[in-house]
Protein backbone atom coordinates (compact mmCIF):
# COMPACT_ATOMS: atom_id res chain seq x y z
CA UNK A 1 0.00 0.00 0.00
CA UNK A 2 1.79 3.25 -1.03
CA UNK A 3 2.07 5.84 1.58
CA UNK A 4 1.39 9.38 1.29
CA UNK A 5 5.10 10.61 1.74
CA UNK A 6 3.90 13.17 4.35
CA UNK A 7 8.00 13.43 5.00
CA UNK A 8 8.84 14.84 1.36
CA UNK A 9 5.54 17.12 1.69
CA UNK A 10 7.22 18.86 4.82
CA UNK A 11 10.51 19.45 3.17
CA UNK A 12 8.55 20.69 -0.07
CA UNK A 13 6.78 23.56 2.17
CA UNK A 14 10.14 24.47 3.45
CA UNK A 15 11.32 24.20 -0.09
CA UNK A 16 8.61 26.39 -1.95
CA UNK A 17 8.75 29.42 0.44
CA UNK A 18 12.54 29.84 0.15
CA UNK A 19 11.87 30.57 -3.52
CA UNK A 20 13.25 27.86 -5.05
CA UNK A 21 11.46 25.61 -7.87
CA UNK A 22 11.27 21.85 -6.74
CA UNK A 23 9.80 18.82 -8.90
CA UNK A 24 8.46 15.64 -6.99
CA UNK A 25 8.44 12.91 -9.03
CA UNK A 26 6.48 9.61 -7.28
CA UNK A 27 8.56 6.88 -8.98
CA UNK A 28 6.61 3.97 -6.58
CA UNK A 29 3.30 4.97 -7.94
CA UNK A 30 2.03 3.62 -11.12
CA UNK A 31 -1.12 2.02 -12.92
CA UNK A 32 -2.25 -0.77 -11.15
CA UNK A 33 -0.32 0.70 -7.98
CA UNK A 34 2.47 -1.89 -9.00
CA UNK A 35 5.93 -0.91 -8.64
CA UNK A 36 7.38 1.00 -11.80
CA UNK A 37 10.93 0.81 -12.11
CA UNK A 38 11.58 -2.37 -13.68
CA UNK A 39 8.92 -1.77 -16.08
CA UNK A 40 9.72 -0.73 -19.45
CA UNK A 41 9.18 2.71 -19.68
CA UNK A 42 10.42 3.81 -17.02
CA UNK A 43 13.67 4.58 -17.95
CA UNK A 44 12.15 7.21 -20.99
CA UNK A 45 10.27 8.82 -18.38
CA UNK A 46 12.80 9.49 -16.48
CA UNK A 47 14.59 10.95 -19.06
CA UNK A 48 12.19 13.51 -20.55
CA UNK A 49 11.37 14.57 -16.84
CA UNK A 50 14.98 15.26 -15.92
CA UNK A 51 15.87 16.89 -19.63
CA UNK A 52 12.49 19.06 -19.12
CA UNK A 53 13.38 20.37 -15.68
CA UNK A 54 17.25 19.96 -15.48
CA UNK A 55 17.60 19.91 -11.35
CA UNK A 56 20.60 21.49 -9.78
CA UNK A 57 19.74 19.13 -7.17
CA UNK A 58 17.80 15.69 -6.31
CA UNK A 59 16.64 14.55 -3.45
CA UNK A 60 15.34 11.41 -2.87
CA UNK A 61 13.11 10.58 0.18
CA UNK A 62 13.51 6.93 1.38
CA UNK A 63 10.68 5.82 3.90
CA UNK A 64 10.66 2.13 4.22
CA UNK A 65 14.09 -0.44 3.85
CA UNK A 66 11.88 -3.76 4.58
CA UNK A 67 8.68 -4.56 5.93
CA UNK A 68 7.13 -3.38 2.61
CA UNK A 69 6.46 -5.56 -0.40
CA UNK A 70 5.52 -3.68 -3.45
CA UNK A 71 5.57 -6.17 -5.71
CA UNK A 72 5.95 -9.40 -4.02
CA UNK A 73 6.97 -11.48 -7.44
CA UNK A 74 9.79 -9.22 -7.76
CA UNK A 75 10.83 -9.31 -3.81
CA UNK A 76 10.95 -12.60 -3.97
CA UNK A 77 12.81 -13.47 -6.88
CA UNK A 78 15.54 -11.23 -6.08
CA UNK A 79 16.05 -12.85 -2.80
CA UNK A 80 15.94 -16.25 -4.23
CA UNK A 81 18.97 -15.08 -6.65
CA UNK A 82 20.62 -13.16 -4.13
CA UNK A 83 21.01 -14.75 -0.50
CA UNK A 84 22.05 -11.97 1.00
CA UNK A 85 20.60 -9.51 3.46
CA UNK A 86 21.23 -6.69 1.18
CA UNK A 87 18.91 -8.49 -1.24
CA UNK A 88 16.08 -8.35 0.99
CA UNK A 89 16.73 -4.12 1.24
CA UNK A 90 15.02 -1.80 -0.91
CA UNK A 91 18.39 -0.13 -1.92
CA UNK A 92 18.94 -3.24 -3.56
CA UNK A 93 16.12 -2.91 -6.01
CA UNK A 94 17.10 1.14 -5.77
CA UNK A 95 20.57 0.68 -7.51
CA UNK A 96 19.44 0.54 -10.62
CA UNK A 97 17.52 2.98 -10.92
CA UNK A 98 19.73 6.03 -8.94
CA UNK A 99 22.60 4.49 -11.11
CA UNK A 100 20.39 5.69 -14.42
CA UNK A 101 19.07 8.69 -12.59
CA UNK A 102 22.96 9.23 -12.39
CA UNK A 103 23.55 9.04 -16.06
CA UNK A 104 21.30 12.07 -16.54
CA UNK A 105 22.34 14.25 -14.33
CA UNK A 106 25.60 15.96 -12.71
CA UNK A 107 23.23 17.38 -9.75
CA UNK A 108 24.38 15.97 -6.49
CA UNK A 109 22.02 13.13 -5.21
CA UNK A 110 20.67 14.43 -0.86
CA UNK A 111 19.20 11.30 0.49
CA UNK A 112 17.10 11.37 3.63
CA UNK A 113 14.01 10.05 5.25
CA UNK A 114 13.04 7.46 7.69
CA UNK A 115 14.71 4.26 5.95
CA UNK A 116 18.27 6.72 5.36
CA UNK A 117 17.72 7.45 8.73
CA UNK A 118 18.82 3.73 10.00
CA UNK A 119 20.97 2.88 7.86
CA UNK A 120 22.87 6.21 6.52
CA UNK A 121 26.28 5.00 5.48
CA UNK A 122 24.71 1.77 3.55
CA UNK A 123 22.31 4.40 1.21
CA UNK A 124 25.03 6.49 1.09
CA UNK A 125 27.59 3.72 -0.37
CA UNK A 126 25.38 1.02 -2.14
CA UNK A 127 23.59 3.57 -3.56
CA UNK A 128 26.44 6.34 -4.41
CA UNK A 129 24.30 9.39 -2.99
CA UNK A 130 26.83 12.15 -2.36
CA UNK A 131 25.24 13.57 0.56
CA UNK A 132 22.15 12.23 3.38
CA UNK A 133 20.34 13.70 6.13
CA UNK A 134 19.96 11.96 9.09
CA UNK A 135 16.56 12.38 11.03
CA UNK A 136 14.12 16.29 10.27
CA UNK A 137 15.17 17.80 7.09
CA UNK A 138 13.06 20.79 7.18
CA UNK A 139 15.80 23.12 8.40
CA UNK A 140 18.96 20.95 7.04
CA UNK A 141 18.22 20.74 3.87
CA UNK A 142 18.08 24.21 2.32
CA UNK A 143 20.89 24.93 4.50
CA UNK A 144 22.84 22.23 2.07
CA UNK A 145 21.47 23.55 -1.11
CA UNK A 146 21.93 26.85 -0.29
CA UNK A 147 25.92 26.24 1.39
CA UNK A 148 26.35 24.16 -1.96
CA UNK A 149 24.78 27.05 -4.08
CA UNK A 150 27.51 29.14 -2.63
CA UNK A 151 30.41 26.83 -1.96
CA UNK A 152 30.74 27.26 1.21
CA UNK A 153 32.08 24.14 3.34
CA UNK A 154 29.16 21.70 4.04
CA UNK A 155 30.92 19.80 7.10
CA UNK A 156 29.25 22.09 10.00
CA UNK A 157 25.61 21.49 9.29
CA UNK A 158 23.25 18.91 11.30
CA UNK A 159 22.75 15.76 10.69
CA UNK A 160 24.54 15.94 7.55
CA UNK A 161 25.96 12.66 6.19
CA UNK A 162 28.84 12.75 3.25
CA UNK A 163 31.87 11.06 2.17
CA UNK A 164 35.07 12.19 3.74
CA UNK A 165 38.44 10.25 3.09
CA UNK A 166 36.82 6.75 1.43
CA UNK A 167 34.14 6.97 4.51
CA UNK A 168 31.05 8.23 5.38
CA UNK A 169 30.58 10.79 8.11
CA UNK A 170 27.70 11.04 9.82
CA UNK A 171 26.57 14.61 11.81
CA UNK A 172 24.30 14.27 14.88
CA UNK A 173 21.04 15.52 13.71
CA UNK A 174 19.13 18.92 14.50
CA UNK A 175 15.96 18.46 16.54
CA UNK A 176 13.40 20.70 15.83
CA UNK A 177 11.56 21.64 19.06
CA UNK A 178 8.72 23.61 17.41
CA UNK A 179 7.75 22.68 14.13
CA UNK A 180 5.08 25.48 13.81
CA UNK A 181 8.11 27.64 13.09
CA UNK A 182 8.14 26.17 9.72
CA UNK A 183 6.11 26.83 6.91
CA UNK A 184 2.97 24.07 6.75
CA UNK A 185 3.67 20.80 5.10
CA UNK A 186 2.59 21.17 1.02
CA UNK A 187 -0.15 19.40 0.78
CA UNK A 188 -0.88 19.77 -2.92
CA UNK A 189 0.23 16.50 -4.15
CA UNK A 190 -1.87 14.10 -1.47
CA UNK A 191 -4.61 13.66 -4.03
CA UNK A 192 -2.56 11.24 -5.94
CA UNK A 193 -2.48 8.71 -2.67
CA UNK A 194 -6.42 9.40 -1.84
CA UNK A 195 -6.53 7.91 -5.35
CA UNK A 196 -5.50 4.97 -4.80
CA UNK A 197 -7.81 3.73 -1.89
C1 LIG B 1 3.47 7.28 10.85
C2 LIG B 1 4.15 5.99 10.47
C3 LIG B 1 3.40 5.10 9.71
C4 LIG B 1 2.03 5.43 9.14
C5 LIG B 1 2.27 6.14 7.78
C6 LIG B 1 1.41 7.32 7.45
C7 LIG B 1 2.04 8.06 6.24
N1 LIG B 1 1.26 8.61 5.38
O1 LIG B 1 3.23 8.12 6.09
C8 LIG B 1 1.45 3.99 8.98
C9 LIG B 1 0.82 3.55 10.27
C10 LIG B 1 0.44 3.80 7.84
C11 LIG B 1 2.75 3.18 8.78
C12 LIG B 1 2.82 1.99 8.10
C13 LIG B 1 3.99 1.26 7.96
N2 LIG B 1 5.17 1.47 8.57
CO1 LIG B 1 5.55 3.09 9.52
N3 LIG B 1 6.05 4.54 10.52
C14 LIG B 1 5.50 5.69 10.87
C15 LIG B 1 6.42 6.51 11.79
C16 LIG B 1 5.97 6.29 13.25
C17 LIG B 1 6.48 8.00 11.51
C18 LIG B 1 6.73 8.34 10.04
C19 LIG B 1 6.34 9.76 9.79
O2 LIG B 1 5.34 10.02 9.17
N4 LIG B 1 7.12 10.70 10.32
C20 LIG B 1 6.86 12.14 10.20
C21 LIG B 1 7.51 12.67 8.92
C22 LIG B 1 7.26 14.16 8.79
O3 LIG B 1 8.89 12.43 9.08
P1 LIG B 1 9.78 11.63 8.02
O4 LIG B 1 8.95 10.87 7.07
O5 LIG B 1 10.84 10.89 8.73
O6 LIG B 1 10.46 12.83 7.18
C23 LIG B 1 11.43 13.67 7.75
C24 LIG B 1 12.87 13.17 7.58
O7 LIG B 1 12.96 11.77 7.41
C25 LIG B 1 13.40 13.96 6.43
N5 LIG B 1 13.17 13.52 5.05
C26 LIG B 1 12.18 12.78 4.50
N6 LIG B 1 12.34 12.71 3.18
C27 LIG B 1 13.43 13.43 2.85
C28 LIG B 1 14.05 13.67 1.62
C29 LIG B 1 15.19 14.46 1.60
C30 LIG B 1 15.85 14.75 0.29
C31 LIG B 1 15.74 14.99 2.80
C32 LIG B 1 16.95 15.81 2.78
C33 LIG B 1 15.14 14.73 4.03
C34 LIG B 1 13.98 13.96 4.03
O8 LIG B 1 12.76 15.22 6.60
C35 LIG B 1 11.39 14.98 6.96
C36 LIG B 1 10.89 16.14 7.77
O9 LIG B 1 11.67 16.34 8.93
C37 LIG B 1 7.83 5.86 11.50
C38 LIG B 1 8.82 5.88 12.66
C39 LIG B 1 9.56 7.18 12.70
N7 LIG B 1 9.74 7.69 13.90
O10 LIG B 1 9.99 7.74 11.67
C40 LIG B 1 7.42 4.44 11.12
C41 LIG B 1 8.29 3.61 10.12
C42 LIG B 1 8.68 4.54 8.96
N8 LIG B 1 7.37 2.59 9.65
C43 LIG B 1 7.95 1.46 9.48
C44 LIG B 1 7.29 0.31 8.96
C45 LIG B 1 8.08 -0.98 8.99
C46 LIG B 1 5.98 0.37 8.48
C47 LIG B 1 5.19 -0.74 7.80
C48 LIG B 1 5.99 -1.57 6.81
C49 LIG B 1 4.55 -1.60 8.88
C50 LIG B 1 3.85 -2.85 8.31
N9 LIG B 1 4.48 -4.01 8.49
O11 LIG B 1 2.80 -2.73 7.71
C51 LIG B 1 4.06 0.04 7.10
C52 LIG B 1 4.51 0.47 5.69
C53 LIG B 1 3.51 1.32 4.97
C54 LIG B 1 4.03 1.66 3.58
N10 LIG B 1 3.34 1.24 2.56
O12 LIG B 1 5.05 2.29 3.43
C55 LIG B 1 9.41 1.50 9.86
C56 LIG B 1 10.35 1.43 8.65
C57 LIG B 1 11.61 0.71 9.04
C58 LIG B 1 12.27 -0.02 7.92
N11 LIG B 1 13.31 -0.72 8.29
O13 LIG B 1 11.91 0.02 6.79
C59 LIG B 1 9.50 2.81 10.72
C60 LIG B 1 10.84 3.57 10.65
C61 LIG B 1 9.20 2.38 12.19
C62 LIG B 1 10.30 1.50 12.77
N12 LIG B 1 11.22 2.05 13.55
O14 LIG B 1 10.33 0.33 12.53
N13 LIG B 1 3.78 3.82 9.33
Amino acid sequence: MPMAPIGLFMINGCVKESGYTIKILHVLIAKNNEIKLHSDDYKDSLKKEITRFKPDFVGFSFRNMLGVVVNPALHHALAERNKNLLAICSVFIEKEYIGYFRSLTAAPFIGGGSAFSIAPKLHMKHLGLDYGFVGEGEESFLELVDHLDSEKPVDGIAGLAYHQNGDVITHENRFIADLSEHPPMDIGEFKRYRRLF
